[in-house]
């Protein structure tokens, strides 16, 4: 018998992602780059063995698929693709489908759609957000692609996809690039996420003193309230933790530099590049880069020891609540910034993301889930396109914690504790909520440097300052 679908790389990712489709009933034809992985892969598949089939050549994997065939590619993002795509072509036909389930960058994505030709199968660039966990017993899936081509491969997705209250997270976002640009700001947010949430670790490490087991008890606290998502349950977990090896937390005994693909860092440049705010996912960006350079703040640290800075002022418990709305605001604004991006790319685009649908299929799988998004996509229903801090339910919340997040910013910065992503939702907020900027002066200057011109309030036309008149 046929396999359903085809799934190529059984790294971490695909082999999970496999085994996810076998136990789902659907049949599956693999096959790995090393082939000595698909052997491995088969041989520890147990039970799921009569749902797999092990194919040694790209040839034998399009002969074992029932046409048309879709076949998902889980390798390495980048020229892997091209490589498998180009290698992959000869024993396709015009109907089938290439699923790229990788971290693409939306720019290939839609480069790869156009450089098929009339009689290439179709593509279709999917992101797949969960880690080993997620692929295996349920992803969130964003799909870029044509409705002819989900209708085709929803059946599988809607199976392996994780599910929140009995629906699934898989869905069809948009043409072409939109399911991988999806996936990056998806890993923006989750950088910025992050980064807030290691900061108010650093708030209680180094402000209040608290040891790792302290502030795992705090997180597993937060967790059962408004702050209830996978990333907080899953850093008290990593506090409590213990190292083997020495006895310490095991927080304690990493080396404080964080690594990065990229996906954060395009989220990023593609905010910038659309003109649209995403500060908190810069900020988070920047931290991890910063975070890099260990020598050079060991070095800084020697060369500005002693500078006074002030102590945290408040007592502990309170502000340790604080702490808790604080990081709730400061989330708002992130995601708030995040799903903007969303709906810029989408206009420049023209791919209509669906942003309550793109809440939706977060609230499960992935590793941004939480409630909080079934509120986010709440919001966004009926008003799509509208900055979340202008949705009634969010500008109610912010205004019951936006002061707790400048009282931790504020305090923080008194006492030399950096904060930036915070600082940057912080001021994002207060930017967006001025009605009067101070941007005039900034036109001012253009102008009177470059002749760049102005706009009056209340008048059409460009106007000049009187800059070179004397005064
Ligand atoms: P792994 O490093 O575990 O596996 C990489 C796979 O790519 C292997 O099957 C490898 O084959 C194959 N491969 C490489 Br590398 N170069 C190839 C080439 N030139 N031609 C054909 N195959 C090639 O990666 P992973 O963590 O499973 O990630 C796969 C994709 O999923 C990436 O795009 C990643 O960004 C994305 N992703 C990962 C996660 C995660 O949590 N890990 C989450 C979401 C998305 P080999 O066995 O022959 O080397």
């Amino acid at each position: 018998q046929q396999a359903d679908i085809g799934l190529i790389g059984l790294g971490v990712m695909g082999a999970n992602l496999a085994l996810n489709i076998a136990e789902n009933g659907y049949r599956v034809a693999v096959f790995n780059r090393t082939a000595a992985k698909t052997r491995e892969f088969y041989e520890e598949a147990g039970s799921l063995k009569e749902q797999i089939i092990p194919c040694e050549t790209l040839e034998e994997l399009a002969k074992n698929i029932r046409a048309p065939r879709p076949i998902i590619l889980m390798v390495k993002a980048g020229e892997a693709v091209d490589e498998q795509v180009a290698a992959l072509k000869p024993f396709l036909a015009r109907e089938d489908i290439i699923i790229d389930a990788g971290n693409a960058n939306f720019h290939d994505t839609v480069r790869r759609l156009a450089e098929l030709g009339p009689n290439d199968p179709t593509f279709v660039g999917m992101g797949v957000s969960g880690g080993e966990e997620g692929a295996r017993h349920g992803p969130s899936i964003m799909v870029g692609g044509t409705p002819e081509s989900y209708a085709r491969i929803e059946p599988v997705l809607t199976a392996i996809s994780a599910k929140y209250q009995g629906q699934s997270c898989s869905a069809l976002l948009g043409p072409d690039g939109a399911g991988h640009f999806v996936k990056t700001i998806h890993n923006g947010i989750e950088y910025a996420d992050m980064q807030m949430i290691a900061e108010v670790y650093g708030v209680l490490r180094d402000g209040l003193g608290l040891e790792p087991a302290a502030i795992g008890k705090i997180f597993e606290k937060w967790n059962a309230g408004p702050l209830n998502s996978y990333l907080v349950e899953i850093t008290a977990k990593v506090l409590l933790a213990v190292d083997r090896k020495t006895g310490k937390p095991a927080v304690d005994v990493i080396l404080d530099s964080a690594g990065q693909k990229g996906t954060g860092r395009w989220a990023a440049i593609e905010a910038q590049m659309l003109g649209i705010p995403a500060t908190g996912i810069e900020a988070a960006v920047a931290a991890r880069s910063i975070s890099s350079l260990v020598s050079q703040r060991g070095e800084a640290s020697k060369a500005y020891s002693g500078l006074e800075t002030a102590k945290l002022s408040d007592d502990s418990t309170a502000f340790v609540d604080a702490l808790e709305q604080g990081l709730l605001a400061g989330k708002i604004a992130a995601y708030a910034q995040g799903f903007d991006v969303m709906a810029g790319a989408s206009k420049e685009h023209g791919w209509n993301v669906p942003l309550a649908t793109t809440a939706r299929i977060w609230r499960a799988g992935c590793i941004i889930r939480s409630q909080f998004l079934d509120q986010i996509a709440d919001a966004f229903e009926g008003s799509e396109g509208k900055n979340l801090l202008l949705a009634p339910a969010f500008v109610e919340r912010m205004k019951s914690t936006s002061q707790s997040l400048r009282k931790v910013v504020a305090e923080a910065a008194l006492a030399g504790l950096p904060v930036p992503a915070l600082a940057a939702a912080l001021s994002y907020f207060d930017s967006f909520r001025q009605a009067r900027g101070t941007a005039n002066l900034i036109q001012a200057q253009r102008d009177f440097f470059g002749a760049h011109g102005f706009k009056r309030i209340g008048e059409e036309g460009d106007f000049h300052g009187p800059w070179s008149e004397p005064a």
